[in-house]
């Protein structure tokens, strides 16, 4: 793991003293919602809260608070705003650029208890839950209630709503749904002065000036605490289809996409791009047979979403022929059932964990205009052929292999170099290599997961002067004190 040689502890904050601790303790009550680590050796249990989940980020904190009300959350961040002690807020800890865990010793707000559905309303689609709701608890739920959450990544069963709204997580399906900007309604959060933000709206339509909640929606915890959210969920739809294609060029690949939305318009739900060698380092790290028998430079996966079975059979046959017929594709496989439709969405998901499998991963996560989208990943393969630090079989070299996915219907890039160890000449061919091209080409250098600790210097290839000084601004007006997720990218 990293250690941080060029940070500093602020030494502003507060260390934490045993009168903190019994304070904390006196008002979460429970035995389990505390992990104290000053008045015990608690660093084994410490260690899941501490380490992020690709285990590239580690914090020092020795204590955990898990409230199970906003009425804790508020008493706790208030008394850390008194006594000027550093919080890290954290969710299902999933987080992908070292957001998630503290830095030093700032104390973690997990949460992990808050998970009380508190309402949905089967007319409207509205869902209110509290923050802690595992991403696919809250998804089973409506499933039963004939709707779904519409938002869907590979963390699901992992990652909390507060935490994908925190990041504003794209995922899957953002393409049918759209981003969370749009889909949630309001949101309960708590200021570092103890104030709770009550805006759990449950209205579609309301200008009643400022919209505050979205200042909260990919703020990555800088800003306060999200306890509460009502979020509209369309209808789950009956018929659902998968199909998994190969194709010969990344042109191809465009060329699907323009077919997909043209002949599958409204029932089209997700069209996600992998490279060869992302399915090849997926097959490796998981065992899983592809599904397609040759090999293909790439391949795309492709959800249908609809209301009639007959109807989006017709249309997907429809489509298949035409691609195969116009020779766009070159090779398909429809899922027949349950089984074989996870098994395809698995060769995408899979990717991220496989990844890192072999050791450790470089990770970004970039909006780039598609026609040059999958320049880059030549571009860096051909870097580290050049400079000799890659090669799939010979272990003394650092970089195993570099792969290339993400949501093509979002031209989302996620560049992947997966490594043998973590190492400086490996990091200092990528940085700021990746975020100089993704500028040049009016990118984004941190389309979904956020800038968290890992993109931090790197803001302003992506964010101008202005923009950045009134960010700090909202960031001073809602956290004077800086308090909330310190030494991250604000
Ligand atoms: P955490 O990781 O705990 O926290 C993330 C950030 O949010 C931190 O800065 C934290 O301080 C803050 N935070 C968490 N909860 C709160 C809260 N209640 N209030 C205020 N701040 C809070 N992301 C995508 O966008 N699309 C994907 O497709 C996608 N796929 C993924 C697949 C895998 C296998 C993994 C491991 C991650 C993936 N991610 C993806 C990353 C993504 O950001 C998260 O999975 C998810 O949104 C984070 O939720 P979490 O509850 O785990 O939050
Ligand atoms: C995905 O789309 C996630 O699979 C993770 O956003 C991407 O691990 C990554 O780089
Ligand atoms: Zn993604």
């Amino acid at each position: 793991a990293d250690s941080y040689p060029d940070l500093k502890r602020d030494s502003r904050f507060k260390e934490i003293s045993s009168e903190d601790v019994k304070f904390f303790k006196d008002v979460l009550g429970a035995d389990n919602a505390i992990i104290d680590g000053y008045s015990q050796d608690a660093t084994s249990d410490l260690e899941a809260y501490n380490a992020d989940w690709m285990r590239k980020y580690r914090g020092q904190t020795r204590l955990v608070l898990k409230p199970d009300s906003t009425e804790q959350v508020s008493k706790i961040l208030k008394y850390c705003n008194d006594n000027l002690i550093a919080v890290n807020p954290q969710g299902g800890n999933t987080g992908l650029v070292g957001g998630s865990v503290p830095v030093f010793d700032e104390i973690i707000i997990n949460l992990g208890r808050m998970k009380k559905i508190r309402s949905f309303d089967d007319v409207s689609g509205i869902f209110v839950a509290d923050a802690g709701v595992v991403l696919e608890e809250a998804d089973n739920y409506l499933a039963e209630h004939g709707h779904i959450f519409p938002l869907d990544l590979g963390a699901k069963g992992t990652c909390q709503i507060g935490g994908n709204i925190a990041t504003n997580a794209g995922g899957l399906r953002l393409l049918r749904y759209g981003s969370l900007h749009g889909n949630v309604l309001g949101i309960e959060a708590v200021l570092p002065d103890g104030t709770i933000v009550d805006d759990l709206s449950k209205l579609r339509k309301n200008n009643t000036g400022y919209d505050l909640k979205q200042l909260f929606i990919g703020a990555e915890g800088t800003i306060g605490i999200v306890t509460g959210i009502s979020i509209i969920c369309p209808q789950r739809s009956p018929a659902v289809n998968v199909a998994y294609f190969g194709l010969e060029s990344y042109e191809k690949v465009q060329d699907a996409f323009k077919e997909a939305k043209k002949q599958l318009q409204e029932i089209l739900s997700a069209f996600e791009l992998m490279d060869s060698e992302s399915q090849k380092l997926y097959n490796k790290a998981s065992g899983n047979k592809l599904p397609l028998e040759n090999e293909h430079a790439f391949y795309c996966l492709i959800e249908t979403s609809g209301s009639n079975t007959d109807h989006d059979s017709e249309k997907l046959n429809a489509f298949l022929e035409h691609v195969m017929g116009e020779e766009i594709v070159e090779d398909g496989v429809v899922a027949e059932n349950e089984t074989q439709l996870k098994n395809l969405w698995a060769c995408r998901e899979g990717i991220s964990e496989a990844s890192q499998h072999f050791g450790g991963v470089y990770k970004y996560d970039l909006s780039i205009p598609l026609p040059q989208l999958y320049d880059l990943i030549v571009e860096c393969r051909q870097k580290f052929q050049e400079n000799g630090l890659m090669d799939p079989e010979d272990e003394s070299k650092p970089v195993l292999d570099v792969v290339g996915y993400g949501h093509m219907g979002d031209a989302n890039l996620h560049l992947n170099v997966a490594v043998r160890r973590y190492d400086k000449a490996v990091e200092k061919t990528l940085e700021p290599w990746v975020f100089e091209w993704v500028k040049e080409r009016n990118g984004s250098i941190s389309a979904e997961h956020g800038l968290g600790l890992a993109k931090k210097p790197f803001i302003g290839y992506s964010r101008s002067e202005n923009m950045i000084n009134l960010m700090g601004q909202i960031k001073k007006l809602y956290d004077p004190n800086g308090i909330m997720n310190p030494y991250k990218y604000i």
